[in-house]
């Protein structure tokens, strides 16, 4: 699969976890505002400094600025240095780069034809309210995006961020090694079924369990969906390479009926990806009151700084339930209508 799926990374967080896939041999272009971030990536192969940023200290709608200005010279660095046939964007919903950029980058290269899926990360609940505003202002506007594929979350309240990151890049790169490593007379997964899994729009959840019965995998993905699962949940996929005695019944009772399944076995460790999954309302919705319990802080620091580009913020502090989702909007047409909607 190393020549079928490739990463965008960008920011901080998005190169870092960048770094590991490209360990693993990987194609990842890092892009970022700041050079200096840039710099700290040794053995980087592809690396694009986003023309006259020096970086976005946490301020998303600089990041999307840059991203505008410098559009052509991004793309044609995808164009030139990624071949894949899909294209993963790792950002951190919490910081200015890749929280700002991350989404609207999607939303470009899908309307560039490109095979989009997202690698996403939510701040810890000790983070700052800058980074909760930022992570809940990203979200609203990745979760909008119709065309995207599987788009995965990592969660900082679980644990520490490096943990996190290798733990989830483990994951999914056993997941991608199904077809080449797992073969079983009852069963195979190929590559296809691998991609569409991938393919498929909304949340999804990778694991990988030494557990031997279907308890310990169900509660994996349990843990990684943001338990407990919305009550409305949709799942489109769930692809596994089971060990022991995990049995696809079981997940499929727990976790819910797919629209398809594909399954293959093993003799060491259990590896499941769940796609199509509701995104993780609860989740959200804490971001979101995180914010608002500390509202009238946010507002008199904001004051005093005069930040009047925070306004819009205030505005959406000061609604008393999450915003709702708009209606499906009509496709923007131009690519130019595309970067409006971020601006
Ligand atoms: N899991 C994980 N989270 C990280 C990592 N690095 C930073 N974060 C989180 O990501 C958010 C900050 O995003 P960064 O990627 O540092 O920010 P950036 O995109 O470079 O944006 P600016 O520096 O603000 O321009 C915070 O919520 C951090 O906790 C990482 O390597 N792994
Ligand atoms: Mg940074």
């Amino acid at each position: 699969m190393k020549n079928k799926i490739a990463f965008v990374a960008v920011g901080q967080a998005g190169g870092n976890i960048g770094r590991l896939f490209e360990q693993k041999g990987f194609s990842v272009l890092y892009v970022n505002t700041s050079q200096e971030d840039l710099d700290t990536l040794d053995h980087a192969k592809f690396k694009h400094h986003i023309t006259g940023g020096e970086g976005c200290n946490k301020d998303r709608r600089k990041a999307k600025q840059l991203v505008v200005d410098d559009f052509d010279n991004i793309a044609a660095e995808i164009e030139s240095k990624i071949k894949a046939g899909m294209i993963f964007v790792i950002f951190a919903s919490g910081g200015g780069t890749g929280s700002g950029a991350g989404p609207m980058l999607s939303d470009l290269l899908i309307d560039e034809g490109k095979t989009i899926g997202m690698i996403t990360i939510l701040p810890a609940p000790d983070e700052s309210p800058k980074s909760h505003i930022n992570s809940y202002e990203c979200f609203s506007e990745l979760t909008e995006i119709s065309g995207t594929g599987a788009c995965f979350i990592l969660d900082n309240a679980n644990g520490e961020k490096l943990n996190l990151n290798s733990g989830f890049v483990e994951a999914f790169t056993a997941f991608l090694e199904i077809p080449s490593k797992h073969k079983s007379v009852k069963g195979n997964i190929d590559k296809a079924e691998i991609e569409e899994t991938l393919k498929a729009h909304g949340m999804a959840v990778v694991v990988r369990q030494k557990a031997q019965d279907s308890a310990g995998v169900i509660q994996a993905i349990k843990d990684n969906a943001f338990a407990p699962l919305e009550a409305d949940r949709a799942v489109k996929y769930i692809t596994a390479s089971m060990a022991g005695n995990v049995s696809m019944a079981d997940i499929e009772k727990a976790i819910g009926t797919p629209l398809d399944n594909f399954q293959t076995f093993n003799d060491e460790e259990t590896i499941c990806c769940v796609s199509g999954l509701s995104y993780p309302q609860t989740r959200l919705d804490e971001i979101y009151n995180k914010v608002s319990e500390n509202k009238d802080t946010i507002k008199k620091n904001l004051a005093a700084t005069h930040e009047t580009r925070m306004k819009n913020d205030v505005n959406f502090l000061s609604e008393s339930e999450p915003p709702k989702k708009k209606s499906e909007a009509p496709k923007p047409k131009t690519r130019r209508d595309i970067m409006s909607k971020y601006l």
